[in-house]
């Protein structure tokens, strides 16, 4: 782990957060969402329409035994951002492939959102997001272990949060901000983006990266409208399968 890197620690979080407000350059921003939406439109449809937002998956859709098939990431996705960036850091050093090799593209339009989740164990765990194009507040929700669901009567794998159920935790991922959630966090937590049109009750007591944020001024007035959102999602996949191993499993030679 790198100093530079520990001077970006969300403190008041479980092992770990890091939050690094000036990422990427604005120009960078505008250079990655045209990436995301070439116009006028992409080679290829790459946007999965999900009912609550778009999704685009790089290089692959993982298998059903969470396996990925081995190709390299679009150069678009590698640089500025893995290289020299997430290297210089030092961020993905400890995971298996030692850099990330999959990366999901999420777009929330105003009122979308995800439900509370979990990533699994498919990853190393440690999830690096760049966000572009508008703020978003993501909401951290403890796990629930057997023995509270059991005491509170509910089926122990259910996990998700009651709806209406409050956030213990909430990050605000700013433009062009890096958000980092690895170990304890990533293990024992479920996140989420609340469907909404805005995001309110925001301030020093209720985010816990405040102290780290670049804008602080412009969220003074405790909320803002939400506009497009898209995040870019950096994994580590552990199962990777070479593609000539794939293609004599399937038959071929
Ligand atoms: O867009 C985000 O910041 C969160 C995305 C997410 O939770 C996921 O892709 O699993």
């Amino acid at each position: 782990m790198t100093r530079n890197l520990e001077t970006a620690r969300i403190i008041s979080l479980p092992p770990d957060a890091f939050y690094i407000a000036d990422f990427i350059s604005e120009d960078e921003e505008k250079w990655l969402l045209q990436k995301v939406n070439p116009y006028p439109s992409a080679p290829i449809p790459r946007w999965t329409q999900l009912s609550h937002r778009r999704l685009q998956t790089w290089p692959s859709a993982l298998t059903k035994t969470n396996t990925l098939l081995d190709s390299p990431l679009p150069p678009w996705l590698i640089s500025p951002i893995i290289e020299p960036r997430f290297a210089a850091l030092g961020i993905f050093d400890n995971a298996p492939h030692g850099a990330p090799n999959h990366v999901l593209v999420n777009e929330y339009r105003p009122g979308q959102g995800i439900m509370p989740h979990e990533d699994g164990t498919a990853y190393y765990p440690l999830v690096a997001t760049v966000s572009l194009g508008a703020p978003i507040v993501l909401d951290l929700y403890a796990k629930k272990h057997r023995d509270q669901a059991a005491m509170e009567g509910s089926d122990d794998s259910d996990q998700v949060p009651d709806s209406g159920a409050k956030p213990q935790f909430r990050i605000l991922q700013e433009r062009r901000s890096l958000l980092i959630t690895r170990g304890l966090l990533y293990t024992e937590f479920l996140h989420g983006i609340a469907e909404s049109r805005t995001d309110e009750d925001l301030g020093p007591y209720s985010i816990c990266n405040w102290p780290l944020l670049r804008e602080r001024d412009s969220f003074h007035d405790g909320w803002y409208r939400r506009e497009t959102r898209t995040s870019l999602t950096y994994r580590d996949v552990a199962k990777v399968a070479k593609m000539g191993g794939t293609l004599k499993f399937m038959g071929g030679k």
